[in-house]
């Protein structure tokens, strides 16, 4: 099997030649296959759709009027000779979600088993028009043609999700429509809401006003270049009203995206807290709600009332949210205060329990049979695996893949979304211009090789891997334009990974694809972050072995004048990383500048900058990197090698 997985690995071997003839669409569809000739849309273009396609008919006609300024009336004659057909058909599409769309000179026709799936089949659609589609009103001098093809398509996995974190910072209700639009665009269908924390509670609940009235405000927010200190400026009242939210729900479902909300308990819970003290082991007032200067506090699980409180919230949130899945957080719980907490202690001695984990087990247990006699079932972060899981939960992975692959070997369904991998918070960058971050290190590129079913998870438990997911926690991004600028492109390799076949990756594609795509989403004025020029080289599992030696990139023709130049070393894929102990420059064989600095190249890098020198650039001669690297624990690391040179002022 790990043979076979290493194997496919290999086979998306690094291609950054821009292949014409490839269709800039975005996740890369199953099966794409150009034919001859073009179809022009016109003013007399009229879209025909049966009852499952009217609203994807609909949708797509505005976006269509507004672009191009023509009438695009939607009508049900789906056997007419000419426009844009979208109609069910149990028999053409691959399964659920899945679709076919057939482009010749008089008809766009798009099949489907389901609305989504005919949903899906127009975000294709737009995507093989010119990227003006997208503009917000109508563009002039666009020829809007799309060239003759035909395209089946279905999905890998059914949840390919992104979260939002509107606790830390908020998104207005239109901001969050802007993420669902495009989420659509990319064919994610799981938005996870994660409405509560300890920086503040963003559902209006009807029988305790006191959460949004008081629990949405802030104290203060982390400031910008100064995390350890507060702003001092009082953040809210933010917060969605019900109605705001069941608008927002309609607003997903017409996009097939479904919005999964987050209740954080029994920890992250100070937005509770600081308006209920008394449900609190300490029953004391907490009134700071940031990460600095107050300790974090938890549901007394001891007191009957706490219970009861999550299950009032839950109620009219279960009214809010007809989504299957209900999030109940449940990660980093500071379960020592049950320690010393006497309910909590009388609690897990009538138990008889050895240790607090599974007194959270107790807690989440009563909230999965209040979810399940409501027909949902509970979701949450890795750590209720620690006391036992309980029997219907599914599990998020984020720290790491561990849990993942605990979870799913005993049955229980799992989403990936490991900090390795999927958190969008995490730098993207290490220019001197990239925005400040929570820290760590993610590049497209690793995002993009991310492969959510674990090698290790045995072949009959793979089924239990429902997709994938890229976390936008927001407690560094103050504003929309820094969730853009984490969101995206990041979002859209997530998207990828979701959809297309582990078999189809290839990042040079996906990045010359991406070119096209990122006028899409110029159109959005989406300030997403610009991509870096292509890697120069990449390294192997073959070139990598256990002891230090050399691996060598011929970075001549990126190398176009003197200066300081960085050499940048991001792991892409496999179980371990490579050790680094140099990374020198050589013209023709000569070494000219090394940098010696240990550095480690994996899940979380370390140092993998290396500054080298070019007093004067020749031409005519031949450039090499060269990195003295070793496999860290085992030699399957894969990655690429970026090189830029820096202005001169840094
Ligand atoms: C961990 S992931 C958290 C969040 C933070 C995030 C920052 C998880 C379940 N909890 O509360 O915002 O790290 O990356």
């Amino acid at each position: 099997m790990r043979t076979l997985i290493i194997g496919i690995l290999l086979c998306a071997t690094l291609n950054f030649a821009i292949a014409a003839d490839e269709f800039a669409v975005i996740p890369l569809p199953q099966k794409i296959e150009a034919k001859e000739g073009v179809m022009v849309l016109s003013s007399k273009t009229v879209i025909h759709a049966d009852k499952a396609g009217k609203p994807a008919a609909e949708l797509l006609a505005a976006r269509l009027r507004t672009a191009t300024g023509y009438a695009f009336k939607v009508d049900d004659k789906i056997n007419a000779k000419s426009g844009i057909v979208l109609v069910s058909d149990k028999t053409v599409a691959p399964g659920a979600e899945g679709y076919a769309l057939e482009v010749t000179k008089d008809k766009a026709v798009i099949r489907a088993t389901d609305a989504a799936g005919l949903f899906y089949g127009t975000q294709t659609l737009l995507q093989l028009l010119p990227p003006e589609v997208f503009s917000a009103g109508a563009a002039k001098s666009v020829n809007w043609q799309l060239s003759c093809v035909s395209i089946t398509d279905t999905p890998r996995f059914p949840w390919r999700g992104i979260m939002l974190d509107v606790s830390r910072h908020f998104l207005t209700v239109d901001e969050v429509k802007r993420f669902l639009d495009v989420m659509g665009l990319h064919k994610l269908n799981i938005m996870h809401f994660h409405l509560t924390d300890d920086q503040g509670w963003r559902l209006e609940i009807k029988k305790y006003p006191k959460l949004t009235e008081h629990g949405s405000i802030r104290s203060e927010s982390p400031a910008p270049g100064n995390r350890n200190k507060g702003d001092g400026k009082p953040y809210g009242p933010f917060f969605y009203t019900q109605d705001q939210i069941r608008d927002l729900v309609a607003y997903a479902q017409a996009r097939h995206i479904t919005i999964i909300p987050e209740i954080e308990m029994p920890g992250h819970v100070l937005g509770v807290i600081s308006s209920f003290p008394e449900l609190s082991c300490r029953g004391v007032p907490i009134e700071v709600r940031t990460r600095w200067g107050v300790e974090p506090d938890v549901l007394c699980v001891g007191n009957p009332a706490s219970l009861e409180f999550m299950e009032d919230v839950l109620k009219e949130t279960l009214e809010l949210f007809p989504s299957k899945f209900i999030h109940i957080g449940g990660d980093e719980s500071p379960r020592d205060r049950w320690k010393e907490c006497v309910k909590c202690q009388a609690l897990l001695k009538a138990e008889g329990y050895k240790n607090e984990a599974q007194l959270q087990t107790w807690f989440n247990h009563r909230i999965e049979k209040y979810l399940a006699d409501n027909g949902r079932r509970l979701i949450g972060w890795d750590e209720i695996l620690e006391g036992g899981l309980t029997p219907g939960a599914a599990v998020m992975s984020w720290r790491g893949i561990g849990g993942g692959i605990e979870a799913a070997t005993h049955g229980h369904d799992v989403v990936m979304s490991p900090t390795s991998h999927c958190y969008l918070d995490y730098g993207q960058g290490r220019g001197p211009n990239e925005p400040e971050t929570i820290g760590g290190y993610l590049p497209l590129e690793t995002v993009y090789f991310y492969e959510p079913v674990p090698e290790k998870l045995p072949a009959d438990k793979k089924k239990h891997v429902l997709g994938l997911q890229g976390n936008l926690w927001s407690e560094y991004l103050w504003t929309l334009k820094d969730f853009e600028y984490n969101g995206f492109p990041r979002a859209c390799a997530i998207a990828e990974i979701g959809w297309t076949s582990a078999e189809q990756k290839d990042f040079g594609r996906f990045t010359s694809r991406l070119g096209t795509h990122l006028k899409r989403l110029d159109m959005f004025n989406m300030n997403y972050r610009k991509l870096d020029a292509p890697p120069v080289g990449e390294w192997k599992p073959t070139q990598i072995k256990s002891e230090p030696a050399p691996v060598e990139w011929d970075v001549t023709a990126a190398t176009k004048s003197a200066g300081r130049h960085v050499a940048e070393l991001n792991f892409t894929h496999g179980a371990h990383g490579i050790d680094i102990a140099w990374v020198a420059l050589l013209q023709d064989g000569k070494e000219i500048s090394r940098d010696v600095h240990a550095g480690f190249a994996g899940g979380r890098p370390r140092a993998t900058s290396y500054t080298l020198q070019l007093p004067t650039h020749k031409p005519g001669v031949r450039y090499t990197l060269r990195a003295q690297v070793s496999g860290n624990g085992g030699t399957d690391s894969a990655g690429v090698v970026n090189w830029t040179l820096k202005p001169a002022a840094q």
